[in-house]
């Protein structure tokens, strides 16, 4: 004989529909975001969508000091860093990234982050909040969205040393488990010495969502509907 859902249990299914659509809801909201990084040799970091760079957060072009950012990112959008070297000595992106509202902690080692090669050179890269920097980005976003670049679309980035390393050693305010990373573009498993052009210059992204949300708070109210659900079966049956 069919199942047929009670009155009780209609109205928990709804109730966890419920707490399912709030959820969904939050993690469309801005979550706070705490960044410490640095670059070998220099970096500018945007945020934006799938397809397009919209927002500037800042840049620098000294490795030796680690700059802070805190900011509201929308949870549905991507972290994106731009980087550059010198082409000399050694070449890396180094940072721990904090979700403020879910204590999750990341660095730039993190697997969940992509990488892309432009191939247009060293120099030239967008390190300003222009309307001009926004457009170049957004370009080369699309253009490896498209695979149209030099690492044929977005990679996986190749982990180097450890913070404490050398040739740069204890980069203060980064945890020691950080990884300084960056783009291999010819095999080499430790691409961030000796210095070298790995296709630059370099784009990192990360999506919001893989920091995670939704945050713990609301994922416990989902498994609070989840149980009442379940003690209503319990109960039927
Ligand atoms: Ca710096
Ligand atoms: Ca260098």
């Amino acid at each position: 004989m069919p199942k047929t859902i009670s009155k009780p249990g209609f109205l928990a299914l709804n109730c966890a529909a419920g707490l399912l659509l709030a959820t969904m809801s939050l993690s469309a909201q801005a979550i706070n975001i705490k960044v410490s990084m640095t670059v070998d040799n220099s970096y500018a970091l945007f945020y934006g969508t799938q397809t397009a760079a919209t927002n500037f957060v800042g840049s620098d072009f000294n490795w030796p000091t680690v700059e802070t950012y805190n900011f509201n990112l929308p949870a549905n959008q991507y972290m994106y860093v731009v980087t550059a070297s010198d082409l000399n000595v050694a070449q890396g992106f180094l940072g721990q990234f904090e979700n403020l509202d879910s204590n999750y902690k990341f660095y730039s080692n993190d697997p969940q982050w992509q990488v892309m090669a432009t191939g247009l050179g060293n120099i030239g890269a967008p390190y300003t909040g222009s309307a001009a920097d926004l457009a170049l980005l957004t370009q080369e976003i699309l253009d490896a969205n498209g695979g149209g670049n030099a690492s044929n679309g977005w990679v996986g980035l190749t982990a180097g040393p450890v913070n404490g390393s050398a040739p740069w050693g204890v980069l203060s305010g980064i945890d020691l488990a950080a990884r300084w990373t960056w783009y291999s573009s010819n095999g080499d498993p430790d691409p961030t010495t000796p210095g070298f052009n790995h296709d630059e210059w370099l784009v990192f992204r990360i999506p919001v969502a893989a920091t995670p949300v939704p945050e713990p708070g609301s994922l416990a109210l989902i498994g609070l509907g989840l149980a009442g659900l379940a003690r209503m079966r319990r109960r039927q049956a």
